[in-house]
């Protein structure tokens, strides 16, 4: 396996880790703060939970079925249909480190052959496992990020003039 394959595996890995690292002590009235445009950390997080199975079936369905047609979801729609604010944000990151779990041991079988795998997507075109392998932790250091600008967009109003220093 190269470096790149072991690092996107590596921080699929991290993920669950980071998040209950980032959510599990913080304040309710934080994690369920609207802070971007109708997104709280607790949401982004159901986002993670919400779009794992599809990664997950996407990726199995490469490896087993040949000229596999991906159709892209609309996340938001699923998300909400979904019901995930109901439940605590210790049960979400429960469930997202039992599934991510269970994927990584799997995708750590996988051989150079079945990463080269293609499969066509309806919006972007011809993909390889590989290429979703790598653009699955893409997408979660992108909501990492996404949360980690709520939470100091919340530090940036208590900072009166250590606002000026740099950062
Ligand atoms: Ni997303």
């Amino acid at each position: 396996m190269n470096d790149t394959k072991e690092a996107a595996l590596a921080l699929l890995e991290a993920t669950p880790v980071i998040l209950r690292a980032l959510l599990a002590s913080l304040p309710e009235t934080i994690v369920t703060a609207d802070l971007d445009r109708g997104w709280s950390p607790k949401r982004v997080l159901a986002h993670f939970v919400d779009v794992e199975p599809v990664f997950a079936e996407r990726f199995r369905r490469m490896i087993e079925e040949d000229h596999l047609l991906i159709r892209s979801i609309d996340p938001l729609t699923t998300l909400d249909a979904g019901d995930y604010l109901s439940r605590t944000v210790d049960a979400l990151l429960g469930e997202l480190d039992r599934s991510r779990r269970e994927t990584c041991d799997w995708l750590r079988t996988l051989t150079a052959g079945q990463l080269e795998r293609p499969a066509e997507h309806d919006t972007c075109g011809e993909i390889t496992a590989s290429n979703l392998l790598h653009y699955w932790p893409y997408h979660d250091t992108a909501h990492i990020r996404q949360i980690q600008r709520m939470l100091q967009a919340v530090l940036g109003h208590e900072l009166g003039n250590a606002a000026e220093f740099d950062v």
